[in-house]
């Protein structure tokens, strides 16, 4: 329920990490299924991100306001067809800093949240992300996660190493998950995907949705975004 001020069903996983189980709701998910549909049309086109050892990813995505490719940040998907990338929507920045309102109920912190990207990942019953750290933004404000459809085993670390300690627990469709303060950079990956879990509501047939919006503490010179 993305209207109301420090959710009542949080729980800290780690100092700053904290997880919204069914924060939104069904039509919430159809709405934001039916956008990413679009978005994964173009004007850049869905796809799996290649790493740099040559080996796509088994994860599709597609970005808003910042194309990403690993491991940087532009305007124009170089590696994705050269379209400038679809605009980071106002309602997005307005639910994100809903969900940090949810997930820390500190005012000031909701208020001065803007972000300015959003990457949507797809995930079919086979892939996977492994652990890793997201520190390609210039910035270190939170992270907002929404998950949709399948649910998943979530791994999150520690800012410290790639390997124990770490907390395993399923997010499921409607979750919302905000990492922030010493979490921001911690090591996180999602090792399986429940394959046929997902609710029928949610307009998503089958696979998983993940939405993270962040701050990229990026602007060009003379841009006007
Ligand atoms: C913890 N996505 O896009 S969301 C990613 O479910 C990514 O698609 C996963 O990791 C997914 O980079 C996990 C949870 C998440 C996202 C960003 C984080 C956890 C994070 C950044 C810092 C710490
Ligand atoms: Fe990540």
């Amino acid at each position: 329920m993305s209207g109301a001020l420090f959710a009542a069903d949080r729980r800290e996983v780690a100092p700053g990490a904290i997880h919204v189980p069914g924060w939104l709701d069904p039509t919430q998910q159809r709405m934001l299924v039916d956008a990413c549909r679009d978005w994964a049309r173009g004007p850049v086109p869905m796809r799996s991100a290649v790493m740099p050892g040559g080996h796509p990813m088994s994860v599709q995505t597609v970005c808003l306001g910042w194309h990403w490719q690993p491991y940087r940040y532009t305007r124009t998907a170089e590696d994705a067809g050269g379209a400038v990338v679809a605009e980071f929507p106002e309602w997005m920045a307005q639910l994100g800093r809903e969900a940090v309102a949810a997930a820390y109920g500190d005012p000031g912190a909701s208020a001065k949240y803007q972000p300015d990207t959003a990457l949507i990942n797809f995930y079919d019953a086979a892939a996977r992300m492994g652990m890793h750290q997201d520190k390609d933004e210039r910035a270190s404000d939170p992270v907002v996660s929404l998950s949709i459809g399948d649910s998943c085993l979530f791994r999150f670390g520690n800012p410290d190493t790639r390997t124990k300690p770490y907390t395993d627990l399923r997010l499921d469709s409607g979750d919302l998950f905000v990492f922030g303060g010493p979490s921001r950079f911690a090591y996180h990956g999602v090792p399986k995907i429940y394959a046929g879990t997902g609710p029928a509501e949610s307009g998503l047939a089958s696979g998983r949705l993940n939405i993270t919006m962040r701050v990229t503490g990026l602007k060009e010179a003379g841009s006007p975004r």
